[in-house]
């Protein structure tokens, strides 16, 4: 396994650093101290032709100017929370309103604009990269001092462990993502509408016009939300079903997963014959198939357009604390918050 270290250019002063992790495979890993934004993943495909897997920029401005989160650790609260404000132990929380009246992904600098403190680590028979940040007391809005630490795993066979870990010193919310675009084609050749999704999910929540979660958890059975016997991505794009239209065409949904930890996700691309297998110990993940992804720029050479990569941003339920019925966001001192997803990258011969 080697580690190396680049720079990527410079931000508020300080150097952003690339680190890339490789096994004997060939298998890359490269990442930011910025965000902790994972740039590329080097996979093989049938035929062991190495491409990029991620969807990603090679200069620190296109993160800046471009990125709807590419790669990016999504905190200190993935995903929306209603009207950006929450009420706790009886004090109300106001937070930046960043998308109309909602607060989304952290806020306007949440855990994917930051610099994160950074070194390399090793185990054996595994190299990684361990970001640290400390999040201030009233960042963005939310109470309390957060120490996150996040740490990138690559092991010899090809497998991406993201393991997350918080403590705070008052209660307050946490629920951490990783927010890459996959797009097994390699390079972005092909849009990812001809992947094939796998998901142990029985249910999904509905969302409501500004894509909140309406709180009923509807049934997949005999909808384009169904993915227990494997699916195209393509279906929820052409489906007429009115949470598929409400999100642009396509999926923006979270799903609540069935079983842990065994196979749970598998998305599949037969053309280039990848696959990728993500198991996690969320209770949650949102199928995000970049129907917003739009703009004047471009992505290994590609311009940009809808449906060019899939996120599967594992996670607790968005807009939790709203909603008491979900699994439970609210972090206390003296708890640990700890987080584990697994990325498996193999191929279907
Ligand atoms: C859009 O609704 C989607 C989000 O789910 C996604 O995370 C973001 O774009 C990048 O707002």
């Amino acid at each position: 396994m080697k580690v190396t270290t680049a720079p990527f250019g410079e931000l508020d002063g300080q150097p952003v650093i690339a680190y890339t992790l490789k096994n004997r495979q060939g298998f890359e890993v490269t990442c930011l101290n910025y965000g902790c934004i994972i740039t590329r993943i080097m996979a093989p495909d049938a035929d062991g032709r190495f491409e990029n897997v991620v969807l990603g920029f090679e200069r620190i401005e296109d993160y800046i100017e471009h990125s709807p989160y590419f790669g990016a650790v999504i905190g200190r609260v993935a995903g929306r929370i209603k009207d950006g404000r929450f009420e706790l132990d009886g004090e109300a929380f106001h937070l930046p309103q960043n998308e109309g009246t909602t607060h989304l992904h952290g806020g306007n600098k949440g855990f994917s604009r930051r610099i994160w403190n950074s070194k390399i680590i090793k185990k054996e028979g595994a190299a990684g990269v361990e970001f640290r940040y400390t999040s201030p007391d009233g960042e963005e809005g939310y109470p309390g001092r957060v120490d996150m630490t996040v740490v990138y795993w690559l092991t010899e066979d090809n497998v991406l462990t993201i393991a997350y870990e918080g403590v705070t010193d008052r209660p307050t919310l946490l629920n951490v993502t990783n927010h890459s675009y996959f797009n097994l084609s390699g390079d972005a050749k092909r849009d990812v509408l001809r992947h094939v999704l796998t998901m142990k999910s029985d249910r999904f929540l509905e969302l409501d016009a500004s894509l909140l979660p309406t709180g009923r958890m509807l049934d997949v059975a005999g909808t384009p939300f169904d993915f227990r016997a494997g699916r195209y991505l393509e279906d929820g794009v052409k489906s007429t079903h009115e949470q598929n239209r409400l999100v642009g065409h396509g999926y923006d949904h979270p799903f609540v997963l069935s079983e842990n930890r065994n196979r749970e996700i598998v998305l599949t691309d037969e053309e280039s014959g990848r696959k990728l297998i993500v198991e996690t110990d969320e209770p949650g993940v949102v199928l995000y198939t970049s129907n917003q992804l739009k703009g004047d720029f471009k992505v290994w050479g590609k311009p940009v357009r809808p449906y060019l990569g899939v996120c599967l941003e594992t996670q607790h339920l968005p807009d939790a604390v709203h909603h008491p019925e979900f699994p439970s966001i609210v972090l206390t001192p003296g708890e640990i918050y700890r987080s584990t997803t697994r990325y498996a990258f193999c191929t279907l011969k």
